[in-house]
């Protein structure tokens, strides 16, 4: 069988960070290798998205040219790519030269083939930047769902795919005015057109897609597809191959996803098997935001220019949040790949492992240090990792290295039992791969390393040795192809570490067949020196992780804050009514069923008197006392949770909540006025 996989291009606007591996690239390369590994003809492609206003916008913003943008941040995620072994037969650019080649003719065979409408509309434009307003260029509240700073194409709190000028209170992200409207020509794609076909061939035909992509194209083809403009007016991406179409370029949307076909011409002359040939299956992996663009639009392209072949299936993943909070390049809410490579070395596979583990796959999932942390010393080192050394140690132990000769009627029963099993595994795996459930897949390839410490666990070679030790060489035989099996099936999922298992075991072939095959390593066969695969990640590891995300939410507080405006004006003697003195704090307790509350006891000076306050998040009572605060004396007393507050401690409110007191620099006297 014939594959062409395709994973979502990335913007060349920024590096990439775990949510994209765990939505998108991970999952496609399971998928890959799993295919390559079974012997099918398998190619998986990706590359640079460096068009649209994303790329733009950010070259605006650091001062520097598109050109000098996409350079930097293409190498940057094609290097993080290849360090996390994500196996693309290519990654590519958009602004190669082939792409623009690929993109113009096939805008002008549709061009040519008058299948789109030429349209003169109004646009927004700014007047002050001189500049039409494509995009991402426009922000304003989304007309569907009203959240704040949707973008002029699309919404990415609900998802919705939006016209300009549809939103509300548009303003421009350039120069943040009001836009103008202006006259200006544009191509439109009919997607009204392809309605009929499309609800055919996804509702009727595709059925059997992941809900979250049906779901979306159903709601999508059931309140109506308008047609899209497909160029725009900005000077950075393919320009309009057509007369008069000076200082337009196509819309990113429509060059983007001709950028896989444009990558595997790049790759192969033999390009159009995997793109016209109706035996090849075509899959793609995308976020669940791009989901419009490739079940709808896309194949309305491929379907008007008719020499393509249309995607069998689109399984697109929900989000990965982090934390708890949702990812975000702008408040910098993410795990970047380049940076967890230095401060991981090595650990390529306990990430990918972790991701799959919690891939979110029907729902947004979320990533935690802490299940970053339990997963690999309880799961990858303790159950994996532990079988693969036990059997190694064992086997040099016992017969120096050399994969025994077992005694062929002396099998008992549970080995047999055991024996059986891995073909059944092998068989959920297939099957939960074939069908896009990776985290399933991944736990069944986990019991496999489970069933061997099972195995080890209840045959004890270690106690028969000096009872039998006949019996041990058909233990430890048994141990060795669990091992060799496992090298196999932990290749699409870890696959730095099954070449580590294959190169400790002295084996290198590579073949899904021998999962399940108890004759995978023959007899006599010598492997290497055990090592560890994997190590412990201790707490100071991920501690560290953790204060970083945290100074990082302290850094946007700060950044967000904003005075509140001021309250209207006071006469003095207003002010004079109130009665501040310098006290000092005498005692301090919780008080009790609340979180919130310390009950204080204050020297005023004039007297001693208990204040209740809310502080009890930022103070612990003890560390408190011997302190110097600023008390309201003359404010009317209340009673709090049954206990009398006599005044109020004056406190500052930092941007984050923090509560501090207002203490004189210098020990003062009590009773001093504060005025
Ligand atoms: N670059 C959007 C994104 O990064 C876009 C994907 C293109 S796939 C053809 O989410
Ligand atoms: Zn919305």
């Amino acid at each position: 069988m014939r594959y062409t996989i395709t994973a979502a291009l990335p913007y060349a606007n920024g590096p990439v960070h775990i949510g994209h591996l765990a939505g998108v690239y991970i999952p496609a390369d399971i998928y890959t290798r799993y295919l390559r590994l079974k012997g099918h003809d398998a190619l998986f492609i990706c590359g640079s998205d460096e068009h649209g206003v994303p790329i733009t916008i950010k070259a605006q913003k650091e001062g520097i040219t598109p050109q000098e943008v996409v350079d930097r941040y293409h190498t940057i995620i094609r290097d993080s790519f290849a360090e996390f072994g994500i196996s693309f037969n290519i990654y590519s650019r958009t602004s190669s030269k082939i792409h623009h080649q690929t993109s113009s003719e096939f805008f002008e065979k549709l061009y040519q083939d008058q299948v789109f409408i030429e349209k003169e509309s109004e646009q927004f434009y700014d007047s002050k930047a001189n500049q039409f307003l494509a995009d991402r260029y426009i922000l304003g509240n989304c007309p569907k769902c009203g959240a704040e700073n949707a973008y002029g194409d699309q919404c990415e709190a609900c998802g919705s795919s939006l016209n300009a000028t549809e939103l509300i209170n548009p303003r421009s992200a350039v120069t943040g005015h009001t836009p103008e409207l202006k006259m200006t020509k544009h191509w439109y794609l009919p997607l009204d057109k392809y309605e009929p076909f499309l609800k055919q061939w996804i509702l009727e035909d595709h059925k059997e897609w992941k809900t979250n992509v049906y779901g979306q194209c159903k709601s999508w083809l059931d309140s109506g597809l308008q047609p899209r403009a497909v160029s725009r007016d900005l000077d950075w991406g393919v320009p309009v191959p057509v007369d008069g179409a000076n200082g337009k370029v196509l819309y990113v949307w429509f060059d983007a996803p001709i950028g896989y076909i444009s990558a595997t011409k790049e790759l192969t002359p033999d390009w159009e098997k995997y793109w016209k040939n109706k035996d090849t299956k075509l899959i793609h992996f995308i976020g669940k935001d791009n989901i419009v663009f490739h079940c709808i639009v896309f194949p309305a392209m491929l379907k008007a220019e008719g020499s393509y072949i249309l995607p069998t299936n689109v399984p697109a993943n929900e989000f990965l949040n982090l934390e708890g909070d949702k990812i975000s390049t702008s408040r910098n809410w993410a795990v970047w790949l380049h940076e967890y490579l230095r401060d991981f070395e090595g650990k390529q596979d306990v990430l990918r492992y972790v991701l799959t583990a919690n891939a979110p796959e029907t729902k947004d999932n979320d990533f935690t240090w802490k299940d970053f942390q339990d997963r690999n010393n309880n799961e990858l080192l303790a159950i994996l990792g532990n079988f693969v050394n036990r059997s190694m140690v064992l086997t040099h132990k016992y017969f120096d290295g050399k994969v025994p000769e077992p005694e062929p009627n002396a099998f008992v029963a549970f080995d047999k039992e055991i024996m059986d099993e891995f073909p059944i595994i092998k068989q959920k795996i297939e099957t939960l791969i074939e069908t896009f459930h990776f985290r399933e897949a991944l736990k069944e390839a986990m019991n496999m390393a489970r069933l061997g410490n099972k195995y080890l666990a209840e045959t004890e070679p270690w106690k028969v040795i000096k009872t039998d030790p006949d019996r041990v060489k058909n233990i430890m035989y048994i141990a060795m192809q669990i091992t060799a099996g496992l090298s196999q099936v932990f290749e699409p999922f870890l696959p730095f570490a099954a070449a580590k298992i294959r190169k400790l075991l002295n084996f290198e072939t590579v073949d899904w067949n021998l999962i399940g095959n108890c004759k995978a390593l023959p007899i006599g066969h010598q492997i290497a020196n055990p090592e560890l695969l994997f190590t412990r990640i201790e707490d100071e590891h991920v501690v560290a992780q953790v204060e970083k995300l945290q100074s990082t939410k302290q850094q946007n507080l700060s950044n967000k804050f904003k005075a509140n405006d001021s309250k209207p004006l006071i006469s003095y003697d207003e002010f004079a009514k109130m009665d501040i003195r310098v006290g000092t704090i005498v005692a301090a307790e919780k008080v009790a069923k609340t979180k919130k509350l310390l009950k204080l006891t204050i020297d005023t000076g004039i007297d001693q008197r208990t204040v209740v306050s809310g502080i009890a998040e930022f103070f612990e009572p003890d560390k408190i006392i011997g302190q110097q605060v600023s008390i309201l004396i003359n404010l009317a007393p209340r009673e709090l949770k049954g206990i009398e507050s006599q005044g109020m401690i004056l406190m500052t409110e930092d941007a984050d909540g923090t509560l501090r007191f207002v203490q004189p620099t210098l020990q003062t006297k009590n009773g001093c006025e504060v005025k």
